[in-house]
């Protein structure tokens, strides 16, 4: 009798489980951000965390990831190999894991909680989301292994029963495959490069972690990640992928903790105008920045001017900005926190206070200890920040200044409508686009902002130059919301006049030059815009195409084209633009502004640090790389998603 009433206890726990799992394939944006390619790679990262959890709790020092021809994904581990006697509820504690979201103990307060990024969610959602996913466990000298298909479990196990054995174990840990779900993700293609990214970027932060990626799909020889030099090597990688600064100082790595918040920093200056800090807490790349950088920049600017004062180099009354310390920075900082929170627009940006003041700590005194044994260290610093400081720009415009009135350059066409939800502002290259765009718009809602020739380069510039240039000061002008270098005070996004800012260049190298100097200056001065999601890329469309008989259709792309001849052999009238400029205003409206028919591409920063590379690579003073990217993408410019 007993035992019939625990059965149905569990055929209800069964659906719960059922029922979570459920949940997540109905809503998979919300356990893994999206059902795109960066979903699509999520599902590794998320299993990788699982491994990467299991190196820091000092159980597993080697992680594979292998990307199958088959299409499959597959982790494995070397650690304690997940549990898999029976749990209380009467079934291995694998399957428990594997079928119910937030199961083990990776989400309370007595570890840090590293695995999740983002949604803060594990293998069951991976689970979830696959076709098919198999585990295997290696634990007391056996692989137990189990088997889903959309997260149900497909081998019948009875009450109790342990998981099928298929062989010997050598050692012990954990592998799991899984082959995504075709009717859930827009591809099944993994991104491999980032996948490769975030892999070396892990090992930077885990130097005693060996990572191996195996992409079976391009028959490339296996990589193998292991940076014994931990932070200090990711910096000066970072350093060495600008290549057109060069080094000003050495690589400086400390390390501490405070109240279990352990802190790890490194950091070096370039002769660049920009700084680079790259954050992370609990391995999860803070691209928003939060308190942890804050209590960085904040500390390290009060100590250089104490050293400053102390010895002479300023007048007690002087002082040192936060950027003339910061300029050509690059720096890494990577906390350890047991209970993070994440906030902004990415979930993104740490937001406990404590992670502020334990950097600051560990600053305070290991910066200090460090600096005043290696002077010449000191002194190296002391120099750039001088010097920083001598090349001071003056006081930047405050927007909305007279000067700068956008009105008063006479540029901006702007709209009727003063509500930010309802206008957008279309960035237009050239006068000729500018005029058939101006035409063209709904003139309540749509402003238009023509853009002549290259802008700026603001890579190269320091913030003055940027500001002295009429174009860029049009635009930060007539977005209303100010700028700031990198994340900063003077931005206000609650000012921004626009819902929507669309980038409308050209299809063509030129075209694609434009868009990447724009999103560079965006990058630099308005990351908190690409994060809220408010700037976009217009598709305007490549062909018009008219069979003899039948109605024009418009395509975008040449793989459209190539779909198009397919159907209609060379029975047809093509039309090719080569700008925006070619088409009539009805045309440009009809395809490329009109709300209901247009396609907008999102521009998102995917994670800080590539697109601060691509950026580089592509903006730098040495003209080769940028030729090659150019050369390299040309076809797809227009899909440049940094
Ligand atoms: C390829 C992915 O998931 N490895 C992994 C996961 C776990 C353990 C070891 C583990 C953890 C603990 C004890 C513990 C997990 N355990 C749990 C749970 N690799 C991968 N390796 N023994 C083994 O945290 O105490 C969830 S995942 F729930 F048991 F804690």
């Amino acid at each position: 009798m007993a035992d019939v009433k625990k059965r149905d206890q569990y055929t209800a726990e069964t659906i719960t489980v059922l029922e979570g799992l459920e949940a997540v394939r109905v809503r998979p944006g919300m356990y893994i951000g999206s059902t795109s390619v960066k979903g699509l790679n999520h599902l590794v990262y998320e299993i990788l965390d699982n491994a990467v959890d299991e190196h820091l709790a000092g159980t597993c020092d080697t992680i594979t990831v292998t990307l199958g021809k088959d299409g499959s994904a597959t982790v494995v581990d070397n650690g304690r190999g997940i549990p898999v006697d029976i749990h209380e509820k009467g079934y291995p504690a694998e399957r428990i894991i594997m079928t119910t979201l937030h199961a083990g103990g990776k989400f309370d307060n007595t570890n840090y909680k590293t695995s999740g990024g983002l949604h803060g969610v594990g293998s069951s959602v991976v689970n979830a989301l696959s076709e098919k996913m198999t585990v295997e466990v290696s634990r007391d000298g056996k692989v137990y292994r189990d088997e889903y298909a959309k997260g149900i479990p497909t081998i019948a196990l009875a009450q109790g029963e342990l998981l099928p054995i298929v062989g010997k174990a050598k050692g012990t840990g954990t592998k799991i495959s899984f082959y995504p779900d075709k009717t859930i993700f827009d591809t099944v293609e993994f991104k491999a490069e980032a996948i490769r990214d975030r892999l070396h970027e892990t090992a930077y932060l885990n130097p005693r972690l060996t990572l191996i990626f195996c992409n079976e799909r391009d028959g490339k020889e296996p990589e193998i990640f292991h940076e014994t030099d931990g932070l200090a090597g990711y910096v000066d990688a970072l350093a060495n992928s600008e290549p057109d600064s060069v080094r000003l100082s050495k690589t400086i790595a400390l390390s501490g903790e405070k109240d279990g918040i352990s802190v790890e920093l490194a950091f070096c200056y370039l002769s660049k105008v920009s700084e680079t800090i790259v954050s992370f807490c609990n391995n999860i790349n803070t691209i928003e920045g939060g308190e942890h950088v804050d209590g960085f920049k904040h500390t390290y600017a009060k100590i250089v001017n104490q050293y400053a004062k102390g010895l002479h180099r300023l007048k007690e009354n002087q002082s040192y900005s936060g950027v003339d310390t910061r300029q050509g920075m690059v720096a890494v900082v990577s906390i350890k926190h047991p209970a993070p929170r994440f906030d902004g627009q990415t979930k993104t940006k740490l937001d406990n206070s404590d992670a502020g003041s334990a950097v600051a700590a560990v600053l305070q005194q290991r910066l200090k200890h460090y600096l005043d044994r290696d002077t010449r260290a000191l002194e190296e610093i002391l120099k750039i920040v001088a010097e920083n400081a001598k090349r001071k720009p003056g006081p930047p415009p405050i927007p909305g200044d007279k000067k700068f009135a956008f009105e008063g350059n006479g540029k901006l066409a702007r709209q009727e409508s003063n509500d930010p939800l309802k206008c957008e502002i279309f960035i237009v290259e050239g006068k000729s686009a500018g005029g058939t765009a101006k035409t063209g718009r709904d003139r309540r809602y749509q402003a238009i902002l023509p853009i002549r020739g290259k802008i700026l380069n603001v890579e190269k510039q320091r913030v003055q130059r940027v500001l002295e240039n009429e174009e860029i000061r049009a635009l930060i002008n007539a977005l209303g919301c100010g700028f700031s270098e990198g994340y900063g005070n003077d931005f206000d996004l609650s000012k921004l006049r626009y819902h929507k800012i669309i980038i409308a260049a050209d299809a063509d190298v030129d075209g694609g030059h434009i868009s990447t100097l724009l999103l560079t200056l965006f990058y630099r001065y308005m990351p908190e815009l690409i994060h809220a999601g408010k700037l976009f890329r217009a598709m305007p469309p490549l062909y018009r195409v008219k069979p003899k008989r039948g109605k024009s259709e418009y395509l975008y792309d040449d793989k459209a084209l190539a779909e198009y001849r397919k159907q209609h052999g060379t029975n047809f009238d093509i039309q090719r633009y080569k700008g925006l400029g070619e088409m009539d205003p009805e045309q440009l409206w009809e395809t490329t502004m009109e709300p209901t028919n247009r396609t907008l591409l999102r521009v998102n920063i995917d994670d800080a640090a590539q697109a601060e590379r691509v950026v580089s690579e592509l903006m730098g003073d040495q003209v080769e790389p940028r030729k090659e990217f150019i050369q390299k993408h040309a076809k797809d410019v227009r899909f440049l998603d940094i």
